[in-house]
C-alpha cells in the first residue's frame, strides 16, 4: 500500500488541523503511507468549497452518505460534531472503511461500544484523536515511567482549563448543547485529561466528582467557527445543557492517586492542559502552553543541586523530532496531528491497529460515564460497574 484515499466529514477547527497533518507527512515523513486528499464533505456548500480549495482537497460531497460509498475512498476522517461521530462511523465500518474519529468518540459509553464492535466486526482499522499523545515532550514523560525512572507512581493530578465561555453573553454554541456534545467540559477537555492518564499511569479503579453549570441560559448562537461565536445579546436566549466544569478524583489500578479538573471559567487560562506525575524517585510536570519543555526532578540528583529541571524535548533523540528541525528548534500545536496522523499511516504500514483506537476511546467513555453517575448519585463510582 503506498497511499491511504481519505474522505473527511468537517472541515471546521478540527477539519483544518487536519487537513494541515495531512499535507506535511509527505514533506516532513517522507517515508511515511501518503495520504491523499480525496473529498472533503461538510453541509454548507459554499463554506466547504471554500475550504476545499484553501485546504487542498481534490473534490468534496455534501452528504456523508454519498462519502462513505465511494469506490476511491479507504479511510473515513470524521472530525464532525461528536452527534454525528456513530451514524457516520456504522456506515462507514459497513461500507468497509478504515476510520478515524475525533474525541469524544460517542455521545454516550453505549454508543461508544457500537462502534468499536463494528469497526471489530468489519475488520477495519480504527483511531481516535487524543492529539495530546503525541507531543514530543508527553512522549518523554511516557518513556520515564515506562522504564522505572520515577520510581512507583503515587500522584496524578491533572487540569485543562480554558476561559473562552466566561462571558456570560458567549452565544449557545454546539459545545454547550447535550444532545449535539454529550457533555461539556468534561467530555471535551476532561477526556483528553483521562486518555493522558491512562496513556502515562494506567486504568482506573473508581471515582468520585463534581460539576456546575454557572451560567444556565445564553443567547442563541448564529454563527460558530473554532471557539469563536457570533450571536444576539438581546436575541432570544437558549438553556445550556452541559457542565461548565468538572471535578474529580479517582483511585488508579495500579494503587496511584489521581485529581482532575476541567473548566472553562478559568479566566486568565486559555488553554492550561497541564498534568504532574510524583513517583518514588521523582517527579514530572508538562504544561501544553510550552508543550515543547518537560520539568524533570529526580530525588537522587546531588542535595545541593536538587530542584525540577527544564528538559527542552527537541533533540533529535526526542520522539518524532528528527523529522523537524534542528535541536532547539521548537514544534507547536498542529505538529501534534502530524504525528497522530503519522502514527495512523504506520498502522496501515504495519498492518496492525493504530493507537489509541477505539478501544482506548471506550476506556475514555468508560471513565466520563463513571463520573457522571458519581455526580448524580453522590458517591464513589467504580469503574467496574459499567462493565
Ligand atoms: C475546545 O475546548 C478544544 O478545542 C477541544 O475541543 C480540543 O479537543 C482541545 O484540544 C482544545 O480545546
Amino acid at each position: 500500500m503506498d497511499k491511504v484515499r481519505v474522505g473527511m466529514v468537517g472541515y471546521k477547527f478540527m477539519g483544518k488541523a487536519h487537513s494541515n497533518a495531512y499535507r506535511a507527512l509527505p514533506m516532513f515523513f517522507p517515508d511515511s503511507i501518503k495520504p491523499e486528499m480525496t473529498a472533503i464533505c461538510g453541509r454548507d456548500p459554499q463554506g466547504l468549497e471554500q475550504a476545499k480549495t484553501q485546504f487542498g482537497w481534490q473534490s468534496s460531497e455534501t452528504d456523508w452518505k454519498e462519502l462513505v460509498k465511494r469506490d476511491d475512498i479507504d479511510l473515513i476522517d470524521i472530525n464532525a460534531p461528536s452527534d454525528a461521530h456513530k451514524a457516520i462511523a456504522l456506515a462507514a465500518a459497513e461500507a468497509g472503511k478504515h476510520i478515524f474519529c475525533e474525541k469524544p468518540l460517542a455521545l454516550t459509553l453505549e454508543d461508544s461500544r457500537e462502534m468499536l464492535e463494528a469497526a471489530e466486526k468489519a475488520g477495519v482499522k480504527h483511531m481516535v484523536g487524543f492529539n495530546y499523545r503525541f507531543a514530543p515532550a508527553v512522549q518523554l514523560a511516557k518513556k520515564l515511567v515506562s522504564d522505572g525512572r520515577l520510581g512507583e507512581i503515587y500522584h496524578f493530578r491533572a487540569v485543562f482549563l480554558q476561559d473562552w465561555i466566561i462571558d456570560p453573553n458567549f452565544p449557545l454554541v454546539w459545545r454547550l448543547q447535550k444532545e449535539i456534545a454529550g457533555s461539556g467540559s468534561h467530555g471535551d477537555l476532561g477526556a483528553h485529561l483521562i486518555d493522558m492518564a491512562r496513556f502515562l499511569v494506567g486504568e482506573f479503579d473508581e471515582v468520585i466528582g463534581m460539576s456546575e453549570t454557572f451560567v444556565k441560559e445564553r443567547p442563541i448562537a448564529s454563527t460558530m467557527t473554532g471557539l469563536s461565536a457570533k450571536g444576539s445579546e438581546d436575541g432570544p436566549r437558549g438553556p445550556v445543557t452541559v457542565d461548565d466544569a468538572t471535578v474529580f478524583m479517582t483511585r488508579f489500578a495500579g494503587g496511584a492517586l489521581g485529581s482532575f479538573e476541567a473548566t472553562r471559567f478559568a479566566a486568565g487560562h486559555r488553554c492550561t492542559n497541564a498534568f504532574e506525575i510524583n513517583g518514588s524517585k521523582g517527579s514530572i510536570k508538562f504544561d501544553f502552553e510550552r508543550m515543547n519543555e518537560l520539568q524533570v526532578y529526580f530525588t537522587d540528583d546531588a542535595e545541593d543541586v536538587q530542584g525540577f529541571r527544564r528538559v527542552l524535548a527537541t533533540d533529535p533523540s526526542h520522539a518524532y523530532m528528527d523529522a523537524w528541525w534542528p535541536a532547539g528548534h521548537t514544534i507547536g500545536y498542529e505538529h501534534t496531528f502530524t504525528h497522530e496522523m503519522h502514527e495512523l499511516m504506520q498502522a496501515f504500514a504495519e498492518d496492525r491497529q493504530p493507537v489509541p483506537n477505539f478501544v482506548d476511546g471506550v476506556k475514555c467513555q468508560e471513565v466520563l460515564e463513571a463520573v457522571d453517575r458519581s455526580i448524580a448519585e453522590r458517591r464513589w463510582v467504580s469503574i467496574s460497574e459499567l462493565a
